[in-house]
């Protein structure tokens, strides 16, 4: 059976969790934190998620999990049949990640110390986000998914990465970010319906106050360093 391995506090953990149910495949969780001995012999950066296959074969970063989940079990697809297609699928993703999730996340810290980010690391993630919003607006369709006609691994891949938009950006520089793009709203709103995305919300907030507690300590330890 497959293993995945992290918590239910990540969004990276829960874009792989929804596609494990998606495709209905059975498979088994590991609660192991960030940086621990046990990931980092898991996942060489010692970031979550990670899988260990059936055959034993350990898999970390999410959009590789998801290319391999695709490749190996197909029955219920999440890419296009037509490769161009795909392409479009993965340049959404991409650019989703690199100019919506990763500057986002530059706030977390910020938003769990209780402090506001300095006002040039404001101005630069806003920009990254703008030019996120431009590439989205224009390759999302939301027709009613967010490439098209079939819901894909872009629904599942974007709808985690604005979680991350719409809790840490957008609170920091008091912009609705997702509401710049035509659609992206409501079609959020129908994607956290769906039983997938609720069971993983609700395993998300059960998660939660460990994973403050552990990040607080963090937070205490590398301050008495200091
Ligand atoms: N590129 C990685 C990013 C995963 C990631 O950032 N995970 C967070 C948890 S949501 C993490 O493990 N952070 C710990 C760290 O940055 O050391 C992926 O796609 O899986």
């Amino acid at each position: 059976m497959i293993i995945l391995h992290g918590f239910a506090a990540s969004n990276y953990y829960n874009l792989v969790k929804h596609v494990l149910l998606y495709k209905q495949l059975p498979f088994q969780e590991n609660l192991l934190y960030a940086g621990s001995k046990e990931l980092l012999a898991i996942s060489p950066v010692g970031k979550v998620p990670a899988i260990t296959t059936p055959e034993g074969l350990n898999i970390s970063e999410s959009s590789v999990i998801c290319d391999f989940l695709e490749e190996t079990y197909p029955d219920i697809q999440l890419y296009p049949e037509n490769s161009g297609e795909r392409a479009v699928v993965r340049q959404i993703m991409k650019i989703a990640e690199l100019y919506f999730e990763l500057p986002s996340r530059r706030f977390i810290p910020y938003a769990f110390s209780g402090t506001e980010a300095p006002e040039p690391v404001k101005v630069e993630i806003r920009q990254v986000l703008k030019r996120g919003i431009t590439a989205l607006s224009h390759l999302s369709q939301f027709s009613p998914w967010v490439a098209g006609e079939q819901f894909t691994m872009a629904d599942i891949y974007v709808y985690y990465v604005n979680s991350i938009v719409s809790k840490f950006a957008s609170s920091q520089l008091e912009w609705d970010v997702l509401a710049e793009i035509p659609g992206m709203t409501k079609w959020n709103e129908s994607m956290s319906q769906s039983p997938i995305a609720q069971k993983i919300e609700a395993d998300r907030l059960t998660n939660m106050p460990e994973f403050i507690k552990k990040v607080t300590a963090q937070i205490r330890a590398s301050k008495a360093k200091q």
